[in-house]
């Protein structure tokens, strides 16, 4: 049985408080404890929640992500606060040395580009003038960065753009990653310190292991990984053009799925603001959405990730496979497949909807972070580009699943979608804010 929405009005309240309790004064903490600063699609996602209780507070929420945009364009994954207590803060990334910023710090990388969605759901909220103003007023921060992504992550103007760092996916430690990196040849090094089993003596200065349990995050082999790579780019100064000729890189597949969504979107924002995009702009995204189709495995019959070195499709389903739905535009055998994989109790179709890995994946792990778990940021994206391609039902019965499963586990990070349990920090604050969008749209 579908419940209404008026059934879920107290749960809408208990989502509002969640983001009142991790608001810092105009910008919201993805959660206690864990994560003191600022990150980026997060604050996309707390906006449009925000954006039903209280839209100037919304606006507020992306004016602050504003502040750390860099002269080039790009959007920083993190902007930090003062807090210490994050593992990898503003003194291990050095991103001030680039002069690319002021007045804050932030890291080197970016993340999945969710502020036109973010714009454009927040400015349904307003009133038509004030929503005209809006837009104009964000207008040119989504056309610098969506520019700085093409003219910097797309150096052979394929209409994809690279990312460098599994930190930019959002998804840190899911399966196609991990195994990309482990077989690239930086990871030399670390293969080696892992076979000896060196890296375990790094695990107790895991400053994000005191908050969350071990096996609910990434592992250490992977996290000094992580770290390496972080060494290297800022070596090179963040510069994309030197890291993407001798790094380490990806053709990552939800990224640019939402950024096809997210051109889409800007073109709307545009039009209602009055304004026209730069021809170098519309020139590079007007590839991307057929792009995407060179993501298709043909043998698998499913959306993979493509290594930028090698050119390989990475051989390892993950949720990602699943958002270009979201990008929209698909064609309707696509959509077919794309629902054959929702419908698949080997695969995604688990009690708890959507898992981040295949329920029959040798990752597959109910409680470990991006190889396993539910996360609402995802079945959001994924409802969404569903009810577009006309799919309702299945779009209904995912929210539904998805408002039950936070109403009796609580506002968790992710979720196990075998018995639903909570699992990472709490109160998380994209939990809470879609959780209200959901409900209230
Ligand atoms: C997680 O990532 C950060 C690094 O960016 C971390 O593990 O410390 C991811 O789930 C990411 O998608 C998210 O934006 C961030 C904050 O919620 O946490």
């Amino acid at each position: 049985m579908l419940r209404k929405t008026a059934d879920w009005r107290q749960l809408a309240e208990r989502a509002a408080d969640v983001l009142k309790k991790n608001d810092l004064g105009g910008w919201t903490r993805p959660a206690p404890g864990l994560y003191p600063h600022q990150w980026l699609w997060d604050s996309c996602f707390i906006a449009i929640g925000l954006s039903h209780v209280n839209p100037r507070r919304a606006i507020k929420e992306l004016e602050t992500l504003m502040r750390g945009q860099w002269k080039n364009g790009m959007l920083p994954h993190i902007i930090f606060s003062e807090d210490k207590s994050y593992h990898a803060g503003k003194n291990f990334w050095r991103a001030g040395r680039t002069k690319q910023i002021s007045g804050v710090h932030t890291t080197g990388i970016t993340q999945p580009p969710m502020l036109a969605e973010a714009v454009f759901r927040v400015g349904k909220q307003l009133n038509r003038s004030w929503r005209r103003q809006f837009y104009r007023q964000f207008l040119p921060s989504i056309i610098k960065y969506h520019l700085w992504l093409y003219r910097e992550r797309d150096p052979y103007d394929q209409g994809l753009v690279a990312l460098i760092h599994p930190w930019e996916s959002g998804m840190d430690n899911t399966p196609p990653w991990v195994e990309a990196l482990w077989s690239h040849r930086f990871a030399n090094g670390m293969r080696v310190a892992k076979q000896l089993g060196v890296h375990t003596l790094h695990e107790r200065f895991r400053k994000d292991t005191k908050s969350v349990p071990a096996t609910e995050r990434t592992s250490t082999a992977d996290l000094l990984l992580y770290y390496e790579l972080v060494r290297r780019l800022r070596g090179l100064k963040y510069d994309s053009g030197k890291i993407l000729k001798n790094g380490f890189a990806i053709y990552d597949l939800a990224f640019n799925a939402i950024l096809a969504r997210a051109n889409d979107l800007l073109a709307d924002i545009a039009t209602e603001a009055g304004a026209s995009l730069p021809a170098e702009l519309l020139q590079a995204s007007s590839k991307t959405h057929a792009a995407l189709e060179t993501l298709w495995s043909r043998r698998r019959q499913y959306y993979l990730s493509r290594n930028f070195s090698t050119l390989r499709l990475i051989d390892q389903l993950s949720v990602a496979s699943l958002l270009p739905i979201y990008a929209g535009k698909l064609t309707p055998e696509r959509v077919e497949k794309i629902v054959a994989l929702l419908n698949d109790s080997q695969l995604f179709a688990a009690d708890w909807p959507i898992p981040s890995v295949p329920l029959n994946s040798s990752y597959f792990k109910p409680l470990n972070y991006w190889q396993g778990p539910s996360w609402v940021n995802i079945n959001w994206l994924i409802i969404d580009g569903l009810r577009r391609a006309g799919k309702t039902s299945l779009a209904d019965r995912l929210k539904n699943r998805t408002l039950e499963m936070v109403d009796r586990a609580g506002f968790f990070e992710y979720f196990s979608p075998v018995n639903g349990r909570g699992a990472g920090s709490s109160p998380f604050s994209w939990t809470a804010a879609l959780v209200i969008d959901m409900i209230r749209s």
